[in-house]
């Protein structure tokens, strides 16, 4: 029932998120992967544990570089991102740094799309320079400002899409196609779409990297993340990125919880897609409310783009109050149904301000200049019941025009 035999014929994505890289009579037919919780592996003679060491055998060492539990949920991300390889990590910015780890070296710089989610922003931004790396930031939603800006010493194309937390889209086939005719890899950052929305690898990136605490594992109850890309690329985020440097790897209690949560992914996911898309509408369609960024909205500069990327148009939103930064306050204190907290991806409709919190990293100069302002909204629209949520979120916008 895995999906590792490669003669098989490839079955369609929700049967994979179901069933792939695990067969129950590989494990006394248990339905559910076991969760191997174990620090250290026993070697059955010492000359084994001496080739595992020297990579000339196979088989588990210690869970820091894998666990049969992440294996499993490794092999099922591979085969739902379309990648050769994939590696489990303890957070999203486990695998963020992951990959700058192994990639970098003092003297190297990233270029990097104008808006990120806020911890990467401040890696990029505040912390590699204290290991002699760089960053420069490109705006990406024209492909053709990374033409020509490559240095010699340019190492790695960063970019999320849509981006956290203003929903600008990067066209990856065209920043891909540059990015390799100047023989640098490009990674995204996939955590707002899931590989049921957007597969980078397929449009040639080289690298993708997820926060699973969000949808993939989608129930708000863990923290994790992870690492898609050429098995040589996966074999360095393990070996050189978690194993010698942050250590980030998943527990595999996380990785039994994000394999739970991914068989019910495309179910979740068409929910999302479609909530939002009908609140973005109700929410345009406020009095009260100035702009909204969404790119299921023709009004978004780059609807066109997003149906051709985009299987659908995804569960975030964000927008601004004609009353600005005030009003918003007063919007997020008035909703009752949905939650003030960040994070997104959740069952529970979630809203948050970025220019506090996700984004506080940025400092007020910086949001200008990377395209947000102090007045943005953020909402991360969750399962419930559409009426619900309506009558929640246009009560909320009605008591903060008031
Ligand atoms: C948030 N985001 O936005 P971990 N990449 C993207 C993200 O949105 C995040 C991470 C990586 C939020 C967290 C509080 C696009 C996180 C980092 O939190 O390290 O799993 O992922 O609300």
């Amino acid at each position: 029932m895995s999906d590792d035999n490669n003669n098989a014929p490839k079955r369609g994505f929700a049967t994979r998120a179901i069933h792939a890289g695990y067969d129950p009579l590989d494990y006394h037919g248990a339905l559910n992967p076991p969760v191997f919780l174990t620090s250290t592996f026993a070697f059955d003679r010492i000359e084994t544990g001496i080739e595992r060491f020297k990579g000339e055998a196979q088989g588990y060492i210690y869970s820091r570089v894998g666990n049969p539990t992440a294996t499993v949920l490794e092999t099922r991300l591979a085969s739902l991102e379309g990648g050769e390889a994939a590696l489990a990590t303890s957070s999203g910015m486990g695998a963020i740094t992951a990959v700058v780890w192994s990639l970098l070296k003092a003297g190297d710089e990233i270029i990097a799309d104008r808006t990120l989610y806020g911890c990467t922003f401040a890696l990029f931004t505040h912390q590699i320079q204290r290991f002699g790396m760089s960053v420069r930031f490109v705006d990406l939603t024209d492909p053709a400002n990374l033409e020509g800006a490559f240095a010699p010493n340019t190492k790695m194309v960063f970019t999320e899409s849509p981006s956290n937390p203003n929903m600008r889209l990067v066209d990856i086939a065209a920043v891909a196609k540059i990015c390799r005719a100047a023989g640098v890899p490009l990674v995204v950052d996939n955590t707002y779409c899931t590989p049921y929305l957007q597969r980078p690898l397929e449009l040639g990136a080289d690298i993708v990297v997820h926060s699973m605490t969000k949808y993939l594992g989608g129930h708000g109850d863990l923290l994790a993340g992870a690492v898609v890309a050429s098995r040589e690329h996966v074999d360095l985020c393990r070996t050189v990125g978690i194993k010698e440097m942050n250590g980030a790897c998943i527990s595999a209690f996380d990785a039994y919880l994000v394999l739970r949560g991914l068989k019910t992914l495309p179910l979740r996911m068409d929910r999302h897609c479609a909530n939002a898309t009908a609140l973005a509408r109700d929410i345009a369609a406020h009095p009260a409310v100035d702009q909204v960024y969404f790119p299921g909205l023709e009004s978004h500069p780059q609807h066109a783009l997003a149906k051709r990327q985009m299987k659908d148009f995804g569960g975030m939103i964000a927008f601004e109050l004609k009353g600005g930064l005030q009003a918003g306050i007063r919007f997020m204190d008035a909703v009752e149904l949905v939650t003030r907290a960040v994070s997104l991806g959740d069952a529970e409709t979630l809203v948050q301000h970025p220019a506090t919190m996700t984004h506080a990293s940025y400092a007020p100069e910086e949001r200008a200049r990377h395209g947000f302002t102090d007045g943005l909204i953020r909402l991360s629209v969750g399962l419930e019941d559409y009426a619900d949520l309506r009558t929640d979120l246009i009560g909320a916008l009605d008591r903060a025009a008031a």
